[in-house]
């Protein structure tokens, strides 16, 4: 187990790992980290990616392989900047890429990008999704076929600005102890490229089945939504942003409600914190990433993994950062 927890790789620096098994292989679709000198604010104006490298790795003794850039901005027409957390999802012999970046009037959209081969090139739709926005896509296949696609970020991924469905650039301020807005979901129509359904808020509850709410940022939903299955079960996970954790919640349906059940990894170095969680051969491992390779620079950051495990009933068992470096 050679490569973990170290970088996966350091000739470039990436971030944001949404990691799956194809054919065989793990094949990690990070954010790719540029060197801007932005100024570094709450809008994230200092994450200004232009591309993405798809990473893979063979087995876990081997190294990670840089297949080298698999699409850019200056290829997507409809995309003014900030090519941000992506994600990958394979159906009906295909690989398909969604990634959010900012259209021409400054506004956090969803597109996606088609492929014959999981490492790419990818080939961007003209337009972006309709109907969606902001950032951080993660998309479920189900068992049953349905592709789910879960997406939002607060802050610079402007989820803030979409609480009445219409883009409202200056939102009034959520009170804390009214419900923290949830990641949304929607369906995805069978050819992956179209939602079919106005997205839908997903709710998180607290071990009393009510909301979490706003004020509560240790547990709130901020960014960064990746769904899995385990046991037939719905795991939610994701990031608290502010109070830099990873955590979970469960449930029955793909759609929610979700129960908070605790967390999966303490906060990192780097303000960001932002993860996947894939099945590999019988075992379960974390993506993740922190600002370990450039020293702490927030927008500089490098992705890493290790193992996952379970308790018997099912809880995720939570790992120290410490544990990890
Ligand atoms: O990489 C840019 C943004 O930082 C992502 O969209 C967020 O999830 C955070 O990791």
């Amino acid at each position: 187990m050679a490569q973990q927890q170290k970088p996966l790789v350091t000739n470039i620096f990436t971030a944001d790992p949404s990691a799956h098994v194809f054919n065989g292989k793990i094949y990690v679709y990070p954010s790719h980290d540029l060197a801007h000198e932005g100024e570094d604010n709450d809008e994230g104006d200092e994450y200004q990616m232009e591309d993405y490298h798809i990473l893979s790795i063979d087995n876990l003794d081997a190294e990670c392989v840089d297949n080298g850039e698999a699409l850019h901005m200056r290829d997507i027409s409809w995309v003014s900047k900030q090519m941000w957390a992506p994600d990958c999802a394979f159906k009906n012999g295909k690989y398909y890429l969604y990634f959010p970046a900012r259209d021409k009037d400054g506004i956090f959209r969803l597109g996606v990008a088609v492929s014959d081969k999981p490492e790419g090139p990818f080939k961007a739709e003209d337009n972006y999704i309709e109907g969606s926005f902001s950032i951080d896509p993660a998309v479920l296949v189900d068992d049953d076929g349905q592709s789910y696609i879960y997406f939002g970020g607060l802050w610079g991924g402007q989820l803030e600005k979409w609480q009445t469905g219409k883009f409202v650039a200056d939102p009034a301020e959520i009170p804390a102890d009214a419900a923290a807005l949830g990641p949304r979901v929607a369906k995805l129509s069978d050819d992956m490229l179209h939602i079919t359904e106005t997205p839908m808020q997903i709710t998180i509850l607290d071990e009393n089945g009510e909301p979490i709410k706003a004020g509560d940022e240790d547990r709130r939903y901020f960014e960064g939504p990746w769904m899995h299955k385990y046991n037939g079960k719905y795991y939610l996970s994701y990031s608290t942003g502010t109070t830099h954790y990873i955590v979970y919640a469960t449930s029955d349906s793909p759609k929610g409600p979700f129960t908070y059940q605790g967390r999966i990894l303490e906060p990192v170095i780097g303000w960001t914190t932002h993860h996947s969680i894939v099945e590999w051969n019988g075992k379960w491992y974390l993506f993740y990433h922190d600002s370990s390779l450039s020293g702490g620079i927030n927008h500089r950051r490098c992705v890493k993994f290790r193992e996952l495990k379970y308790d018997a009933d099912g809880k995720i068992i939570p790992m120290q950062y410490d544990d990890l470096v």
